[in-house]
């Protein structure tokens, strides 16, 4: 079969020719280097247990790259997976990986496992010759070889991974993924130790969210030009809401779980509202709450004759809202019970009478007071196990609806006279294959240069990982940390399982706290920020910036 070659824009014509920027040690030494093993580690949390589940794997050392005399070129063939959603600069790890093993050795094949963790299960592959990798370089997407979201887990699929891995003659794979990908990475690095297969598992920290990180991972690839395309639309959205004066809009931003990238799209346009799900969560407010507090702001600017603002919503809110926590967790327990003989009823009505009749009484009444719309959502968006499909949900409308409705009261009362014109958009997909900015450019490169060194330096169980980022890429150090340091013990599904904890935003860490000290004033003000489109070409101050969050975690700067 030939493949139609693609044709490409001019922006994509020039960028193909950027040569993304390395850490000094590989931009150098190239090969020339090796691995330095820093003291044994131990789990980030429940450490005897986590010991006990990965005896092979366990307390291994963190790795840092520097110089060498002698060079690391081993002969190795390399299998590389993309698991998960979309993040912009998958195509530069793969084409990192591949450079650093054809600079290893010439004669190393990498072959791409075909969408997502089930191509390797099912042994569908294409090989990633130069002519393949060449075209794909500093472009957005992950359609080289495309993802998937099944899960590699169970002992029949690690035997599955181990045939094919096998039968190509492949001697390491690279999982890019996301908390939950780079916690089965580690179990199959495990599995693979202790059978004695000679497989290494390497692992690449991917995903918009923004939450696949710790003390070692500053940051997951393609958070940075998501959350700085979203940013450039809410921007513009702003200056619409400042120009026309007669709309609300109100934007939910993706973000399954953290709420990360609402956080950093708000330092990067100073909306006049921000829910962050981990303080909706920590504070424990309702859902009336929540909407009392929206309302109140819409009040008092409309009570300055201004009947418009902007606010942002993250996709997880609903989920950290602890009331309707509860009541999905009682739905989902529900659905796994019962939830045969709820798909044989006909009529929406009686699905609702139900569920009301079989969840708790405080449950019931907090699903009473959702518009229909919303309650249709949760009993109908399921995934394949039966649990609600929190990221469909419709929490923007949820919103507008019941600040609506309670507007409306207040005018009933005397308490308002405002106009509320409302306008929802869902930012989400518009972010995740969005040609990578210099930073997730370069970023990616080096994690998948980082992989391939530490296939040469024969580890297993590893994350690659790049220190230093909020820095230029020149001072960013290469190395990898043991994929057993970042875990904990967790309970899912009902059982305790080892999982790379996520991190959710930190209410005491400095992102929020830039954003709590001036968030009232943003809320009267029309301080709107405009950071307009992300630039490839022109100052490094312009094309080189790194996020707010990072500049304020790791940069140690305040703006
Ligand atoms: P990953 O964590 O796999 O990178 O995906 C994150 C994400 O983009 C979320 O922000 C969003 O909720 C979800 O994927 C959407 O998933 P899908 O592509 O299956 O609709």
């Amino acid at each position: 079969m030939t493949t139609a070659k693609m044709t490409v824009s001019p922006l994509t014509k020039e960028r193909a020719k950027y040569r993304p920027k390395l850490p000094r040690v590989f931009e150098e030494r190239g090969m020339y280097v090796k691995a330095v093993m820093g003291a044994a580690t131990k789990a980030a949390g429940d450490a005897a247990e986590i010991k006990g589940l990965f005896a092979k794997t366990y307390g291994a050392p963190v790795v840092t790259f520097v110089g060498s005399r002698t060079a690391q070129l081993r002969k190795v063939h390399v299998g590389v997976i993309l698991s998960g959603g979309q993040a912009p600069g998958g195509h530069n790890v793969i084409a990192g990986l591949f450079d650093a093993l054809k600079a290893a050795n010439k004669g190393n094949r990498l072959y791409g496992f075909l969408g997502g963790p089930s191509g390797v299960l099912s042994g569908s592959y294409r090989e990633l010759t130069a002519s393949v990798v060449n075209e794909y370089r500093n472009t957005g997407g992950f359609d080289v070889i495309g993802s998937g979201r099944t899960k590699l887990e169970t002992e029949e699929q690690f035997e599955k991974t181990r045939e094919t891995l096998e039968r190509l003659n492949i001697g390491a794979l690279v999982i890019v993924g996301g908390d939950d990908s780079n916690t089965n990475a580690a179990l199959l690095a495990e599995y693979f130790a202790a059978k004695g297969v000679g497989i290494q598992v390497i692992g690449v920290p991917k995903t918009i969210d923004g939450d696949l990180k710790n003390e070692q991972i500053e940051a997951s690839f393609g958070f940075d030009t998501a959350v700085k395309t979203y940013s450039e639309l809410i921007g513009n959205i702003c200056r619409d809401a400042n120009s026309a004066k007669k709309y609300w809009h109100v934007i939910k931003l993706m973000g399954r779980s953290a709420s990360h990238i609402a956080l950093e799209a708000a330092l990067q346009t100073h909306p006049n509202i921000c829910i962050i799900s981990e303080e909706v969560a920590a504070k424990k407010k309702t859902l009336g709450q929540i909407v009392r507090e929206f309302a109140d702001v819409v009040a008092a600017r409309a009570g300055q004759g201004k009947n418009f603002g902007v606010a942002l919503v993250p996709e997880g809110l609903i989920e950290f809202i602890p009331e309707i926590g509860q009541l999905i967790s009682e739905l989902n327990d529900l659905m796994a019970k019962e939830g045969e003989y709820f798909g044989t009823l006909e009529t929406n009505d009686d699905r609702l009478q139900f569920v009301n009749q079989r969840l708790t009484a405080a449950s019931s009444q907090v699903f009473s007071s959702l518009p229909r719309a919303i309650q249709m959502q949760l009993l109908l968006d399921r995934d394949p196990h039966g649990n609600v499909q929190v990221s469909r949900i419709e929490t923007e409308k949820l919103l507008v609806d019941m600040v609506a409705d309670e507007l409306r009261r207040r005018k009933a009362e005397g308490t308002y006279q405002g106009k509320f014109s409302p306008q929802c958009h869902f930012f989400g997909y518009e972010g995740r294959c969005a040609a990578p900015s210099n930073f997730d450019a370069d970023y990616c490169y080096s994690l998948g240069y980082t992989a391939g060194a530490l296939i040469q330096a024969g580890v297993t169980g590893y994350m690659a990982c790049i220190r230093n980022l909020a820095q230029p890429a020149k001072k960013w150090v290469a190395g990898g940390v043991p994929l057993t340091m970042m875990m904990n013990m967790e309970r899912r599904h009902g059982k305790s399982k080892p999982v790379i904890k996520k991190a959710l935003v930190d209410l005491n860490g400095a992102p929020f706290k830039a954003f709590a000290a001036v968030r009232e004033k943003w809320a009267m003000e029309e301080n709107y920020l405009n950071p307009g489109p992300i630039q490839y070409f022109g100052p490094a101050s312009v094309c080189d910036a790194v996020t707010i969050t990072l500049e304020l975690e790791r940069g140690g700067k305040r703006r």
